[in-house]
């Protein structure tokens, strides 16, 4: 049987167009339709249209009441699938403990890798599926996922297949990272060299040949992985099939961003002190910076210079990071209002960071991140009559209707 949906009395439709990143006067060149209707069969856009909409037999009829109607959102970074949580650190963090000396202190990531490593699938599966729906409720409707809470061939494809089995039983549709290269795990502390070979021998084939990731990620940061190390290991992902992406210039600029761009990483995560040879090599290299403004909120960092990315033609794309130490929230829509806010980047491109950018970071701009003729029918109606009352409105859930696949998950 075909699925027909018709969407009608569309105030406004704000939309990215095409199936592939967009930089510099690019990334805010939207479209913006008043009065439109949307049909979908099977889960496919098939017509948009001003004017009377059709009348469709059978179809499912959706009344948007004059709203704003957009694509569904696109996460493309998250630490989604996780034991315990560290509102310990809360605590640390307020008295002025860095993040970098929790971790090496042994808490941090490494307090989350003990909780993780203690947690069976199920457990993993069930937290996790909750935090989708929550996600879902929100306005996301595709994610990135990455692992790196195991740090052991069997913990990090346990994180893999809870991704792997949520694909399956719930709406949000998931991209799988492997990131083993998250930190040293406490066995091989003595032996930094040991965990790499590891990584690059067992691990990356292990993954690759089974499809439990897509990507391979990496945190570049001082104490944790250097430049040098994260391009042996990237390199050796690249070989094995897996797309290179990387953590860089989040706390210290140690060459991340320069890397990203010389070895063709899909993207570069965070850049808050990003310098401008990270810019220019990104630019070179067809790198999409994926900027993660609700992490410098919650660290209490700088910005990420995300207006010189977008003079220099290297597309933004804007994610959550959700995670349980540096951002423990789930809330794109969040991130959005912060990256206007902050970057001083425009609801436009904004939009386009949060859709269309983040869907090509993830592999996936063909088929969703606009609301096009044969893409996916991905689509929110806001509660809100326009694109400007989302940024300038925040701290509530503006989300009235998410709709994935053609289909409706979650109304208000
Ligand atoms: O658990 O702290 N930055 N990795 C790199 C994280 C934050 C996640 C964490
Ligand atoms: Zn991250």
């Amino acid at each position: 049987m075909t699925a027909l949906l018709l969407i009608k009395n569309i105030g406004m439709l704000a939309t990215a167009r095409g199936c592939a990143a967009r930089a510099g006067a690019e990334q805010g060149d939207i479209s913006l339709t008043q009065g439109c209707w949307i049909t979908a069969e099977n889960g496919i856009i098939t017509k948009i249209g001003q004017g009377e909409p059709p009348a469709l037999e059978g179809a499912q009829v959706i009344d948007a009441k004059n709203r704003l109607v957009t694509a569904g959102l696109v996460d493309a970074h998250t630490h989604l699938v996780f034991g315990g949580w560290r509102e310990h650190e809360l605590a640390l963090k307020l008295h002025g403990v860095p993040y970098l000396d929790i971790l090496a202190q042994g808490g941090g990531i490494l307090s989350t890798v003990h909780s993780t490593r203690a947690a069976t699938e199920e457990e993993l599966c069930e937290k996790t599926a909750k935090l989708l729906n929550e996600m879902l409720s929100l306005g996301t409707t595709t994610c990135e996922a990455k692992s790196g809470y195991g740090l052991d061939l069997e913990n990090e494809c346990k994180q893999l297949r809870v991704v792997q089995k949520l694909q399956n039983t719930q709406p949000v549709e998931l991209v799988p990272t492997f990131m083993a290269a998250h930190a040293v795990p406490p066995e091989y502390q003595e032996n930094r060299e040991g965990y790499i070979r590891l990584i690059i021998d067992e691990m990356i084939p292990y993954v690759s040949e089974h499809k439990l990731a897509k990507y391979c990620d990496i945190f570049c940061e001082t104490g944790v992985f250097s430049a040098k190390e994260s391009k042996k290991i990237l390199l050796a992902a690249k070989e094995h099939g897996l797309i290179p992406k990387i953590h860089a210039d989040e706390i210290d600029p140690i060459g991340g961003s320069v890397l990203a761009g010389e070895i063709g990483a899909v993207s570069a995560e965070h850049l808050i002190v990003c310098p401008p040879e990270g810019i220019a090599s990104m630019a070179k290299g067809g790198t999409i910076a994926c900027l993660l403004p609700a992490t410098s909120f919650y660290l209490g960092a700088t910005f990420a210079p995300a207006r010189e990315m977008v003079t220099a033609n290297v597309p933004v794309a804007v994610a959550s990071d959700f995670n349980p130490g540096s951002t423990p929230n789930l809330s794109l829509q969040l991130a959005m209002n912060i990256a206007c806010l902050r970057y001083r980047l425009t609801p436009e491109e904004v939009l386009t960071a949060a859709t269309l950018n983040a869907a090509a970071a993830i592999g996936c701009a063909d088929k969703v991140g606009t609301v096009e003729v044969g893409k996916q029918a991905d689509l929110l109606i806001w509660d809100a009559p326009n694109l400007n009352f989302i940024f300038y409105r925040y701290g509530s859930n503006l989300i009235d209707t998410v709709i994935k696949k053609g289909q409706i998950v979650k109304r208000r």
